[in-house]
């Protein structure tokens, strides 16, 4: 099969776990005889930098000339006190709504030998294996009006979702947990937020179309503090944007880092943008020291869903957990007797693994 991909580094450690990244989309490629060709596109500080936008508009069109897109991270302090349009985050916010890609896909699935790199209680990470399903171009992060008043005493922020939005997303958590452990919880703050009411009643309808999907709501406040001391309650987790964003920082803690977590952002038909979930980390940038397995599973999240390419992925992930079971991990990771690689090791690794 020939794939086109556009890769969006971005900034800090972006540019060095979506090298990574396609490093191991190469040798997949190589394995099972398919021809993926690459394109680097900017975004966020980069591209401000480079082209005075986070979000240029060759961007853009690259991506919607693409068959999938693989991203880095953006920010950092650099760009910290710059005005709001001129925020590196506005590049990653603008390619979602760009390519509508509305379902934000955060699965946490604990390896088994980095059972003791979380903080938590062994009993209390074992057998977590959850799918947080964050509604990625609607609430806070895009609602209008979002500014400044009263000469910048006052300030205002939009939380505004309609019917159509909150039903597509709530539609693709059930799908997703139909072929899981078939249980929707859908987090929301029902008890307070006006959003949150139309939320749930439509969690309501669409759960009639599943009856083999059990549902139950759960504040976001309460969703907070189960999701550490009661993981394994969890099968998927449907909510909006910003409680996503919140909750899947959060759920990293039970695979013992963030840089374990990958992300899958689609739109109706398929099209995907991959990121791992961690940010730029800026105070490691360049360093040599990230950890690329984010990145890396994130690209096996697009074989998967963007390409059909179950057996590719599959062989990704196991290479993933091999290289972890042999004990090989980067600076993020407590393995006590493993051995602590770099960004680069922790790479050729992977890859060795996927091809032996
Ligand atoms: N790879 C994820 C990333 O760059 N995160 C930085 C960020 O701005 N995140 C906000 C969000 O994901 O909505």
């Amino acid at each position: 099969m020939k794939k086109h991909i556009v890769v969006l580094p971005g900034d800090g450690i972006g540019t060095e776990v979506s090298e990574a990244a396609k490093k191991v989309l190469e040798a997949a490629a190589e394995e099972f005889d398919h021809t993926f060709t690459f394109e680097e596109q900017a975004i966020g500080g980069t591209a401000i930098d480079r082209y005075g936008s986070p979000l240029p508009d060759e961007t853009v069109a690259a991506c919607k000339n693409a068959d999938a897109v693989l991203l880095g991270a953006v920010g950092g302090p650099k760009w910290d006190q710059n005005p709001s349009h001129l925020r590196p985050e506005k590049g990653l916010l603008g390619i979602r709504k760009e390519l509508n890609l509305f379902a934000n896909l955060r699965p946490v699935q604990g390896f088994s030998n980095l059972l003791h790199a979380s903080p938590l209680k062994r009993e209390v990470v074992e057998n977590s294996d959850l799918l947080i399903v964050r509604e990625l171009t609607g609430g806070l992060y895009f609602g209008t009006p979002s500014e400044r008043r009263d000469g910048g005493n006052s300030v205002v922020d939009t939380l505004a979702y309609s019917r159509h939005e909150i039903e597509r997303i709530v539609k693709r958590a059930f799908e997703a947990a139909s072929v899981r452990r078939k249980h929707v919880t859908s987090v929301d703050k029902a008890n307070v937020l006006e959003s949150s009411k139309l939320w749930r009643e439509i969690v309501e309808e669409v759960s009639k179309d599943y009856p083999e999907v059990t549902v139950e709501h759960m504040l976001v406040d309460a969703a907070a503090m189960k999701l550490i001391t009661s993981p394994s309650q969890f099968d998927v987790i449907v909510t909006e944007n910003m409680f996503g964003d919140i909750l899947s920082d959060e759920a990293s803690v039970l695979t013992g880092s963030l840089g374990m977590l990958p992300s899958a952002s689609l739109n109706d038909s398929g099209f995907g943008l991959y990121e791992p979930v961690h940010g730029s980390a800026p105070d490691i940038a360049g360093e040599g020291k990230a950890n690329p397995l984010a990145a890396i599973l994130s690209a096996a999240m697009m074989l998967k869903h963007s390409f059909g390419m179950n057996e590719e992925a599959q062989r990704i992930e196991s290479a993933v957990s091999e290289a972890l079971e042999q004990g090989y991990h980067t600076a993020d990771l407590d393995l006590p007797g493993g051995q602590q690689v770099n960004t680069e090791r922790m790479t050729e690794t992977v890859i060795d693994l996927l091809k032996a």
